[in-house]
């Protein structure tokens, strides 16, 4: 199958990269290297280095030869995602060319219009490259368990029946996102799904959970390895509670810790996508899946790692902080995640022993962690923004008055 990657160079990206190529498939990426560059911004980098591009594509040239190729480019402009998707014509397109973090888009106003604007329109361009180039290709969309938030409701997969002055039918579950990141997948989700009803389009979207660890069965060597962040705007939890074990800083657990999400090893998490990519749905289908393996609460989170950071003599204290997010500290949760399962998924790491590789590949680089020891606790206050980083606001939609 020929396989093209939005967001190759990203956590996911590369790893699906060498997943893909290991199956066989042809494998086109394109990237316009925004996460290095807001993680540059922030003022912090990735715990385990990566190679820039250039190299990163040549390695796998020496392996793979012509079955892997890379357009450096934005997706918010039109003519380079109509041309990369003309030019290569995939049978699926995996869509992870996203500004993906909540605190990000919670900085200032100018960080939230940039996150909006580049999601939203980003996945436009490509919704109508595809009508006009690929309309038989089938679009896997990386949205997130945060559309649905956290209401006090089961949560089913996309969908849901409802019986309503006495008429039955099956509607969108409510959305109740969390952050303007968040929102924006809300409203790519609406785009993807009203493209297909329109166009006749087919799309998987990914109702994905937390993503951890620092493996895959690809990732071998460390001319394989996929960034990984600890800082409090990129680093997603369990990893910065690996992060912070490895140099005795103190795990932060945000307000009562009663916080509960779904969780997924990136072993996993490519796998599910590659499941995806084998079985797409049918011409015309709009399919939502929700993508994750367990249900943790971040505080129980933070005792694990604990457990296993101790074993290793490494100096692991659980504090809790007052929480900088807008979010419910205790709540219900419980989330179907059947459809995946279904397909043929089955989850094959578990959590400790992904942990204790974690912390294995961590210490090498606990120089590169501690040289950004203070951008553990930088927060970004949601209700408030932030003025760590000061910006002019920026909009290109908004002309000046002059
Ligand atoms: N948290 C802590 N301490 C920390 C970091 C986070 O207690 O040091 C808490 C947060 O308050 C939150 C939970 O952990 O309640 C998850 O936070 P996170 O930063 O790990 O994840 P989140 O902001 O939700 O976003 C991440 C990815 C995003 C993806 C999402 C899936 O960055 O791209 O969409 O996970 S989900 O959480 O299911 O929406």
């Amino acid at each position: 199958m020929k396989v093209l990657i939005l967001g190759l160079d990203g956590y996911i990206g590369w790893s699906l990269a060498l997943r893909q190529l290991s199956l066989g498939n042809e494998v086109c990426g394109i990237d316009n290297f925004s996460r290095r560059k807001s993680v540059e911004e922030i003022g912090s980098w990735s715990a385990i280095p990566i190679l820039p591009i250039e190299k990163r594509i040549s390695i796998l040239q020496q392996e793979y030869g012509d079955k892997i190729s890379f357009y450096a480019g934005d997706l918010v402009d039109s003519n380079f995602a109509s041309d990369v998707i003309k030019k290569f014509k995939p049978d699926a397109i995996v869509h992870l060319a996203e500004q993906p973090s909540a605190p990000y888009s919670m900085i200032d106003q100018s960080h939230t219009l940039y996150t909006q604007s580049n999601n939203v329109l980003g996945t436009l361009n490509v919704l109508f490259a595809m009508r006009n180039h690929a309309p038989k290709s089938h679009l896997i969309k990386l949205g997130t368990m945060g559309e649905y938030g956290t209401p006090d409701l089961e949560i089913t997969e996309g969908f849901m029946e409802v019986e309503f002055r006495g008429k039955k039918a099956t509607i969108p579950y409510p959305r109740f996102a969390g952050s303007w990141y968040h929102w924006s997948k809300v409203h790519d989700s609406n785009n993807v799904a009203f493209a297909c009803k329109l166009w006749g389009l087919r799309s998987t979207d990914i109702m994905q959970g937390v993503v951890y660890g620092t493996r895959t069965s690809q990732i071998t060597d460390p001319s394989k390895h996929t960034r990984f962040d600890f800082d409090e705007i990129f680093g997603t939890v369990i990893n910065r509670y690996c992060a912070q074990a490895v140099i005795g800083h103190p795990l932060t657990v945000y307000g009562k810790g009663g916080q509960t999400r779904g969780f997924l090893a990136l072993e996993d998490s490519v796998q599910c996508m590659s499941i995806l990519i084998a079985n797409p749905p049918e011409t015309g289908e709009y399919r939502v899946v929700n993508q994750f393996d367990q249900q943790y609460q971040v505080s129980d989170l933070a005792e694990r790692v604990k457990r296993i950071a101790d074993k290793k003599g490494l100096d692991a204290q659980v504090q809790r902080f007052e929480n900088p997010r807008v979010e419910k500290e205790e709540h219900y949760y419980k989330a179907d995640h059947e459809q995946l399962k279904k397909l043929g998924f089955k989850a094959t790491r578990h959590i400790d022993d992904e942990i204790n590789i974690m912390l294995d590949d961590l210490i090498i680089h606990e120089d590169r962690i501690r040289a950004k020891k203070d951008q553990m606790t930088k927060l970004v206050k949601w209700r408030d923004g932030s003025d760590m980083i000061k910006q002019r606001v920026v909009n290109p939609l908004i002309l000046p008055m002059d």
